[in-house]
């Protein structure tokens, strides 16, 4: 849970101590709220010599995001149901209730609140495992008046987010709990649901596709009656790029000097405008391409689950990357416009699906993942014209650039 989107967790949980951080979305570049809510359920384990047993807990999560890997998390914590819990009196040989002991004859239930705040640290804010660690403090309130009003609580543990789209994550959570003056040693074990409205979180921020066009020069209206001369505005200009490589006709003339009708100029494997925008290679030169695979591996439509029929392709970029221990891949995934209509949905589909691929060089060909870049275009760099209805499979790809893995 990769993070913009780093406040809205909502986790619905079975007990004691879970959180919801946000899932996907720390602070990265996005337009996505802040904001996380989560709802969780789970299980209170409290010391043996405390006046309640172990109880069912549920809990309501808000967080913030508040940078890359950090966010705030408010928790409101509720026990409705703790039995009481027995000694036994060696004078007598009897059970002895704990609780009545503390609040009086009769009471063999309560119930408890807790309000706390805890600072969460992402170890992996860009995995679709999000794990972080958890500290923070507050106070907790029982029922029935056996104990103080309120008792300050110290808190710390950690958890995870799982995610399973762009708004919504599992997630699981541990927490230790130190509770009242006699610190009392609690736990709380819980699994939640979060949910981060709005946005997903972006992918790294993209050159543009093309350098921009300069504007044409319009001549001042020429002043009448002494009004001032009026500026024509402009019509927006649309680059026109005749052989879908990322680079107008116009810049491919005149900036670049390569051919607007050749994808690849030099005929290197890399096509120019990945050479000028993301490799900064000279698109003239093949010697200078870097080494480039483009995977087709068919996913389920809107799914980025890798089948593992296709991992023997992958295969082949973790025995390159093993074989060569400075290399690194950066891993692009591209859609169609009319496969995934939506510039967003498409973005993140297209990233979680790089994600897959990194994610199985880290762990069946053990590469450190710092080696590896998965970046989402969504549908931004098609190969050529979409085809209705359904758009044009080659567009649809996964297109893996090596550095440092050929002998020169
Ligand atoms: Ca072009
Ligand atoms: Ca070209
Ligand atoms: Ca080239
Ligand atoms: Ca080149």
């Amino acid at each position: 849970m990769r993070m913009a989107r780093v406040t809205q967790l909502l986790c619905l949980g079975v007990s004691a101590a879970t959180l919801c951080s946000p899932v996907s979305g720390r602070a990265e570049q996005s337009t996505a709220s802040p904001w996380s809510v989560s709802l969780s359920a789970g299980w209170l384990d409290v010391e043996g010599d405390e006046p309640v047993d172990d109880a069912g807990l549920a809990e309501v999560r808000i967080a913030h995001t508040c940078g890359e890997r950090w966010a705030v998390e408010g928790t409101f914590a509720l026990a409705p149901d703790m039995d009481e819990q027995f000694r036994h009196e060696w004078s007598t040989g009897e059970r002895v209730s704990r609780l009545q002991e503390a609040a009086g004859p009769g009471v063999d239930d309560t119930w408890s609140a807790r309000a706390t705040l805890e600072a969460l640290l992402f170890l992996k804010p860009h995995g679709r495992f999000d794990p972080f660690l958890a500290i923070g403090g507050g106070a907790m309130w029982y029922a029935d008046g056996f104990s103080d009003d309120l008792q300050p609580v110290i808190l710390g543990g950690a958890g995870c987010l799982y995610n399973l789209t762009d708004a919504w994550a599992l997630r699981a959570d541990v927490r230790g709990l130190f509770i009242g003056a006699d610190t009392e040693a609690n736990a709380t074990f819980t699994l939640g649901l979060c949910w981060t409205p709005g946005e997903s979180r972006a992918a790294p921020a993209l050159a543009p596709v093309s350098a921009p066009v300069a504007a044409p020069v319009v001549a001042p209206v020429a002043a009448v009656a002494g009004k001032p001369a009026e500026v024509a505005k402009p019509a927006p200009t649309v680059p026109v790029d005749s052989d879908w490589d990322a680079l107008s006709d116009e810049d491919e003339v005149n900036r670049y000097g390569t051919d607007p009708l050749k994808r690849d100029t030099d005929g290197g494997g890399v096509y120019d405008g990945h050479e000028v925008i993301e490799d900064a290679t000279d698109p003239k030169a093949r010697g200078d391409d870097l080494q480039v695979f483009e995977l087709r591996i068919p996913f389920d439509e809107g799914d980025a689950t890798i089948k593992s029929e296709y991992f023997s392709e992958i295969g082949v970029i973790g025995k390159l990357l093993k074989d060569h221990p400075d290399g690194t891949a950066r891993i692009e995934g591209h859609v169609d416009p009319l496969a995934v209509p939506d510039a967003k949905a498409a973005k993140r589909l297209t990233e979680r699906r790089a994600e897959a691929v990194r994610d199985a060089l880290v762990n069946d060909w053990k590469i450190q993942s710092s080696r590896l870049t998965p970046v989402g275009y969504g549908a931004t760099r098609p190969k050529g014209p979409s085809a209705p209805p359904k758009g044009n499979a080659e567009n649809e790809r996964l297109e893996i650039y090596l550095r440092g893995t050929v002998e020169k």
